[in-house]
């Protein structure tokens, strides 16, 4: 992921794993490393998927209308990389950015983030 200044961190997982449809896309992940970012998944570990017209999260509202992107949101989030693209720190609509909590806080939108996952071996 990298912000707007330049900056460009990580955050490394040895195992993760999303659960079929019919559990609700619940994600398993663990073994974390950091690479700058901190560890803004754990939070999110064990939740089910959530969009806006399907609300799985653990909060009594619906996280992903919320925050206003599609995600394993828990009560609700520290990662939110399916938020709203704004340009960097911008607290005009609390923590609905793109978003890495422990690296530059829920109101700080990154320029990006990529996700990549492969096999085990
Ligand atoms: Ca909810």
């Amino acid at each position: 992921m990298e912000d707007f200044d330049g900056g460009k961190v990580f955050a490394r997982y040895s195992s993760f794993s999303v659960d079929p449809e019919a559990s609700g896309f619940t994600l398993h992940v663990s073994g974390f490393t950091d690479g700058g970012a901190g560890d803004s998944m754990s939070n999110q570990n064990g939740q089910k998927f959530s969009t806006f017209d399907k609300d799985q999260d653990s909060w009594n509202s619906n996280c992903a209308r919320t925050h206003l992107g599609g995600f394993w949101y828990n009560d609700c989030e520290y990662a939110n990389p399916n938020g709203v693209y704004r340009w960097g720190a911008d607290g005009t609509i609390f923590a609905i950015g793109v978003s890495w909590y422990t690296w530059k806080g829920q109101d700080y939108s990154l320029k990006s983030i990529s996700m990549m996952v492969r096999p085990v071996q």
